[in-house]
């Protein structure tokens, strides 16, 4: 017999009590006193919502709706940010998590508010909210390219399956190896979004007259995207050699290029390229049927 189950029932609840999880003010004042991490969220905050001013403005004269399209997709990016590490800096996305057996950071603890809790720091809400802004940078980039709706659709869905795999792989504590698996499968989604970026949607921008700043923007999407698998396998998720500051301000730098930056160059070219990037906001190859 456990120890739990010679326990007298209602004695549950204070195994539960002994053994309670972080708060979420621990874990928020937690951050207020890592400066690495903390900065590499609020330095995000800060940057994410003077990007969306700056980027409302730029766009405010557009007129034509694919390209008004295209700027709401990019828009949304830094509305994502806010919100998504607003919810990291409040501790509302951030677990301390136990890691399985095999793993580098196994029996691994962390002190929090005077007391020491067993786990890692998981920043697990990042993983969640690139379901939501990684899709709107792959919807601008493929409305500039012409691309057509089904390879969109690809492209889109499987990234959501790559974000949605790579948060399941940094949540598995039950096993080393399946965390690992999670991780391959969602490399083996992103390799579909890969090659939809290099081989597929090159050849609609060089119809569509946009090869320039596709092929620049396409350029910088597939650099900086690499580096998010990377920093995942060499951080705390992974073999533990970066320690969680330092992978927090990984991702952040990642971040600041692969979306401000980004969008910027992709708003700064729609904004005094209207007419090459007009027309249906449909994306081609999802028209109307011929009339019979
Ligand atoms: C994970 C881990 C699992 C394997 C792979 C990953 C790829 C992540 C990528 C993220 C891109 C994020 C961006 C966010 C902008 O808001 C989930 C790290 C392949 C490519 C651009």
């Amino acid at each position: 017999m456990t120890e739990s189950m010679a326990l007298p029932s209602g004695s549950e609840s204070l195994v539960a009590l002994q053994q309670a999880d972080v708060t979420q003010t621990e874990i928020f004042e937690w951050i207020l006193s890592e400066p690495v991490f903390a900065s590499s969220l609020y330095v995000n905050i800060a940057l994410a919502g003077l990007s969306l001013l700056f980027f409302v403005f730029m766009t405010r004269g557009l007129e034509d709706s694919r390209a008004k399209l295209i700027a709401v997709s990019v828009l949304l990016v830094p509305t994502v940010s806010v919100s998504s590490y607003t919810g990291l800096a409040s501790g509302l996305t951030i677990s301390v998590l136990e890691m399985p057996a095999g793993h580098a950071a196994e029996g691994a603890s962390v002190m929090m508010g005077g007391e020491s809790y067993d786990g890692v720091v998981t920043v697990w809400g990042r993983y969640l909210t690139w379901a939501l802004s990684t899709p709107a940078i792959l919807l601008a980039l493929g409305l500039l390219a012409g691309a057509d709706g089904t390879s969109i659709f690809t492209a889109i869905t499987f990234d959501i399956a790559m974000c949605v795999t790579g948060l399941a792989a940094a949540l598995t504590t039950s096993s080393h190896l399946l965390r690992w698996f999670w991780y391959f499968i969602s490399c083996a989604c992103f390799v579909v979004v890969l090659y939809i970026i290099l081989t597929q949607w090159p050849k609609a921008a060089e119809a569509a007259g946009t090869a320039d700043i596709f092929n620049t923007l396409k350029l910088l999407t597939v650099v900086m995207w690499l580096g998010y698998p990377i920093v995942w396998a060499l951080g705390v998720e992974g073999i533990a050699v970066l320690p969680v500051g330092v992978t927090s301000w990984a991702y952040s730098a990642l971040d600041i290029v692969a979306k401000y930056i980004f969008a910027f160059l992709l708003l700064r070219y729609v904004v005094s390229n209207e007419s090459v990037v007009s027309g249906s906001i449909m994306p081609s190859g999802t028209g109307a049927p011929a009339d019979d």
